[in-house]
């Protein structure tokens, strides 16, 4: 109704301003100027107008820069994103110096050359020089940022080796949740197929496979240890979605049918950064950063760091995938309360 009441609203209030102009056309009409003709103060006001938008402009930038500056990424919390985020600073502080100077003089012109019906001008076709010059310039950073960027892409994308040991985990994508699953005391992932997924075996293991049996699977909340390299596999169900843990400046496509990467070395621990942020229930995050179906908004998993004690103290608390009677046991318990939870997804959709 109220919407009904503003689409009315604005309806007569166009009505009204055409009226209005056709009076204004008129009146001009009468006093023998055509009502097209653009005179010397039409120019004067427009070119005035160019630095008052110009100051303008800049205010409303600082403002959305005060207003929503934090919602830029996070404080990094691993090894390679101190490195990341000095490409991203490097970035602004080329960029921002050149956006500030080129607008002052777009608009300084636009005002300074208002017409002049005396002033003839200049006829400039060409120059070498300048153009030499205006490509070079532009193209010389360019290429410096970009080999600046690609070695930092090296160092973050450097598969570990076994010297490094370190920590393994497979990330499950599904819609609409996570699955972690850690290898087990042998530290070998079971085999998984996708022909394999149905009933209480929502991750596709294969149960034949015995690297299968000791392979830990988590739910809602996955732990890592502090200072020591994590590997990451993705895998997914069915669409792909996109494992992203921006505080660690992570994330990688989970893509049906292939298994794809990433590692690193988270350096703060979920305490550390609470005394940091200052937030007492900061929690650092997986996210989905693929938009992946219905309720890709609520596909999260929490990630916490610890000592490497905490980890191993935890890790040795979690259930395996079977028993050594066969009775699968982690398996049937996280199928049935993720079946759950989709159904009431989807129910409350
Ligand atoms: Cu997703």
């Amino acid at each position: 109704m109220l919407n009904l009441l503003i689409l009315i609203a604005v309806v007569l209030g166009i009505i009204a301003l055409s009226k209005v102009v056709k009076v204004l056309e008129q009146a001009s009409t009468v006093k023998g100027v055509q009502p097209y003709e653009v005179t010397e103060r039409d120019n004067k006001t427009q070119a005035n107008l160019m630095p008052v938008f110009l100051v303008l402009y800049f205010a409303f930038i600082v403002w959305q820069l005060v207003a929503w500056g934090d919602f830029m990424l996070p404080e990094a919390a691993s090894e390679h994103g101190v490195v990341v985020d000095g490409l991203m600073n490097t970035t602004w502080i080329i960029i921002i110096p050149v956006f500030v100077i080129t607008h002052i003089l777009l608009f300084y012109f636009a005002w300074k050359y208002v017409y002049n019906k005396d002033r003839k001008a200049e006829y400039f076709p060409h120059n070498n020089k300048l153009e030499i010059l205006w490509t070079a310039i532009p193209a010389l950073v360019l290429l410096i940022l970009i080999l600046y960027g690609l070695s930092i892409w090296n160092e973050t994308m450097k598969p570990l080796t076994a010297e490094d040991d370190p920590v393994e985990i497979e990330i499950y994508a599904r819609q609409f949740d996570w699955t972690a699953r850690y290898p087990g005391e042998d530290g070998k992932f079971g085999k998984a197929d996708v022909k394999l997924i149905g009933g209480v075996n929502s991750l596709g293991m294969d149960s034949t496979d015995q690297n299968s049996w000791d392979d830990k699977l988590v739910k809602a909340e996955f732990v890592i240890p502090v200072n020591r390299p994590v590997q990451f596999y993705f895998r997914s169900q069915d669409v792909i979605h996109s494992a992203y843990m921006p505080h660690f400046r992570a994330q990688m496509n989970c893509v049906p049918g292939m298994v794809t990467r990433f590692n690193f070395v988270p350096t703060k621990t979920t305490e550390e950064m609470r005394d940091i942020t200052g937030d007492p229930e900061f929690y650092y995050q997986l996210l989905c950063n693929k938009i992946c179906g219905a309720a890709h908004y609520n596909m999260g998993m929490e990630i916490t760091v610890v000592s490497e004690e905490d980890y191993e103290e935890w890790l040795a608390e979690q259930k395996v995938f079977m028993t050594v009677e066969g009775n699968t046991s982690a398996a049937n318990e996280t199928t049935t309360e993720t079946e759950e939870e989709k159904n009431e997804q989807l129910s409350s959709l």
